[in-house]
């Protein structure tokens, strides 16, 4: 049986992917300096914020006067919808794809300090409502609806103001095809959906398990790559964000201002990530090989300040981590589920 104090290699079956595991370092000395974190005042409307309703945005389109949730296409958008399609491929070494798109903006609430897991569950419904709606309606177009959220200035946040982004694209982006491509394989030689195959063995296991209600589950995954990086998953088989019920959605929303919570918990910081969704591409193909999922990507290592750099062996060998995914899950998992600071 191998020991986790020895290095060893975790395999990521969603992309085929392997993680370099070494916790017997943990107990390394730390010589980088940890620093309080800057607190901001908390304000309900910031004039000169491009979020807040009835602001001005850099356009000069004026925010509607909203109660819960405003959805904008991006004033700077990386996808363009009028693009023809085209491809061309001058050598196997030199190949281009021209793509379309569209980038719009969610607005979480009107509120212009409120984090996600501060809202009340009804507005964290909302939320939810408005990626149902977002996919659904950018699915009927696109083949790939991406929404993410960038939260924390250290993610590179340009605004305080709780929002998230979405990009439709016609065309699938990497970790879309990695993961793709390996659950329809999974699925093609078991039969069985790969996360939901991995859902059993977790609530088997029990030690990755972050956080659960009657339809979710929360993880550390197995493979996870970042220090407190986690994995939702819906405990039933779901394609899509779309399909989910309105019970499922009241859950959903439960859960994510526990995990939310947690994670602020952890290092009473509030906390930052990139997290985002993944389910079936909208195309013709077969997806029943898919399990929808979110993956929550938050960059801290040991305090507030201290974030896990992805920089030398991870950039030009592959990703490395010392604490284990398993005592990880175990540290969020005793946090208390409500915010204490
Ligand atoms: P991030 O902070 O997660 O990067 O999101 C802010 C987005 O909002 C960013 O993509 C857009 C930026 O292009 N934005 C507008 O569309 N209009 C504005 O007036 C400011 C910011
Ligand atoms: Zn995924």
């Amino acid at each position: 049986m191998e020991s986790i104090n020895h290095p060893q290699r975790r395999y990521n079956p969603l992309t085929g992917e392997w993680v370099l595991v070494t916790s017997h370092r943990t107990s390394r000395p730390w010589l980088g300096q940890e620093e309080e974190p800057s607190v901001s005042p908390k304000v309900e409307y910031d004039p000169g914020c491009f979020l807040c309703p009835g602001n001005v945005r850099a356009s000069g389109e004026r925010n509607a006067n909203y109660r819960k949730t405003f959805v904008f296409t991006n004033d700077f958008s990386a996808l363009l919808p009028d693009i023809p399609d085209r491809r061309s491929k001058k050598s196997p070494l030199i190949q281009v794809d021209q793509v379309r798109g569209v980038c719009k903006v969610i607005c979480f609430s009107p509120h212009h300090s409120k984090t996600l897991a501060e809202l009340p569950g009804e507005d964290i419904v909302a939320v939810i409502d408005a990626w149902i709606e977002q996919s659904s309606l950018l699915g009927q177009n696109y083949r790939w609806v991406q929404i993410f959220e960038n939260k924390g200035e250290i993610m590179g946040c340009s605004n305080p103001h709780p929002h998230c982004q979405v990009w439709a694209s016609s065309f699938l982006p990497n970790e879309a095809r990695k993961e793709d491509l390996h659950q329809r394989e999974y699925f093609r030689k078991y039969r069985t959906q790969l996360l939901l195959d991995y859902l059993k063995y977790e609530i088997g296991e029990k030690r990755r398990i972050v956080a659960e209600n009657k339809d979710w589950v929360v993880v550390v995954p197995f493979w996870a790559v970042w220090p407190f990086e986690t994995l939702l998953l819906p405990r039933r088989h779901v394609l899509r964000l779309t399909e989910l019920n309105d019970s499922e959605r009241r859950t959903l929303s439960e859960i994510i201002k526990i995990l939310l919570s947690k994670y602020d918990n952890l290092f009473k910081v509030e906390f930052p990530y990139s997290m985002g969704w993944h389910g079936a591409p909208y195309d013709e193909n077969a997806n029943s090989h898919w399990q929808l999922h979110a993956h929550y990507y938050p960059p801290l290592l040991r305090s507030s300040m201290i974030k896990k750099f992805m920089v030398g062996y991870e950039m030009l060998a592959e990703p490395q981590r010392d604490i284990s995914p398993e005592a990880a899950a175990e540290k969020l998992h005793n946090l208390a589920k409500e915010r204490i600071f």
